[in-house]
Order: structure tokens, then sequence, then C-alpha cells
């Protein structure tokens, strides 16, 4: 190869963009204004350097959308499904309904009932259909919850789990020494 092939190989390389990498997770959420609780399980996932997606899909103004996502969502190459909704939240339960993938539910509070309707609406799926529900407004959980079960497939998910706990330790070790100095 000439020099100038080379370089032109190499500004053509360089113009390429590099591909995102499929998703893994798929974060959906009932509404736009569930966007603030949902973005800490977003910023888990960006953490750990998993790939994920975020959208809308209402289980009640569109519930098309709905049927056509969760049923895709394999097809696609998603792995999990982080489901957050509030109120009578049904879409969670609704998705692990048409998705063989496990689906991780986020009860998000409204301003009535404190989030209780939510999480009553999630968590209490009938036998056959389960939804794994963290607590209201955890989403830093359901984030972690979603590395944990990609760190079955993804063994270098699970050296940064290790990490991740041993900096949560030692931070409360740090508090403990301040305290008891
Ligand atoms: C649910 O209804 C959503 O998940 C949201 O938490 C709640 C209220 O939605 P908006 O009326 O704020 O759009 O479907």
């Amino acid at each position: 190869e000439s020099m100038s092939e080379l370089l032109s190989h190499t500004k053509h390389l360089m113009n390429t963009p590099v591909p995102k990498p499929a998703p893994l997770v798929g974060i959906i959420m009932g509404s736009d204004s569930d966007l603030p609780t949902v973005k800490p399980a977003a910023q888990i996932l960006k953490g750990f350097d998993t790939p994920f997606e975020l959208t809308i899909v209402s289980a009640h103004r569109t519930p098309d959308r709905m049927v056509e996502y969760a049923k895709n969502a394999h097809l696609r190459g998603l792995k999990v499904i982080i489901a957050a909704a509030g109120g009578a939240a049904h879409l969670p339960g609704m998705v692990a309904a048409l998705t063989p993938l496990p689906v991780i539910g986020i009860p998000v509070a409204l301003k009535l009932l404190d989030g209780v309707d939510s999480l009553h609406s999630i968590v209490q799926m009938p036998r056959g259909v389960p939804v794994a529900t963290v607590a209201i407004n955890n989403a830093v959980n359901a984030g972690l919850l979603a590395v944990r079960i990609l760190s079955t497939l993804i063994p270098s998910y699970t050296d940064k789990l290790l990490e991740y706990s041993q900096l949560q330790e030692d931070e409360v070790m740090k508090k403990v020494e301040k305290l008891e100095r």
C-alpha cells in the first residue's frame, strides 16, 4: 500500500462513526413526568458501561405501542426491561405478560397516596407473571438489579459490581471512623 493510500484509508476509518452497541436494557416509563425519578437507573447503567435505551411507553395512552415494544424486546436483543409507572401502574405487569424477559418494576410516587398505590399495582402480580419490584422511587436499585442479571452472562460486570459494593462499604466505614473519633 502506498503512503497516500494508507492515509486515505485511515482518514476514511476516522470519519466512520463508531456504531453504538445494541442496547441490552430497555428502560421504559409511563409518562415523561416519570423521567426525574427514572434517571438514576440510566446513570447506573452508564456507570457500568451497560448499553441501554430509554423511552416512553404508556399502558393506557399508547396500548398498541406497549404490545409492540414488549413482544419485540427479546427479538431486538434486549435482555432486561426496567419499567417505571405511577398510580394505576399497569405498565410493568402488562409488559411482563407480553415478554419472556425479566421485568424490573419501579413504582413511581405521585402527589397523592405516597406511591403506595404504584407499589401495590406493580408488586401484586398474579402467579405465573413475575415482576421484580424495587422500592418506591428506587431507580438506583432497578439499574443495579439489571446489571446483576446481566452479570450472569457478562463476567466483567461481576468485577464492577464487587467494586461498587466495596466503594459503598468504604464510604460507610469512613463515616463510622469519623463518628467514633
Ligand atoms: C402513569 O401515570 C405514569 O407512569 C405516571 O407516573 C402517571 C401520571 O402520568 P402523567 O399524568 O404525569 O402523564 O401512567
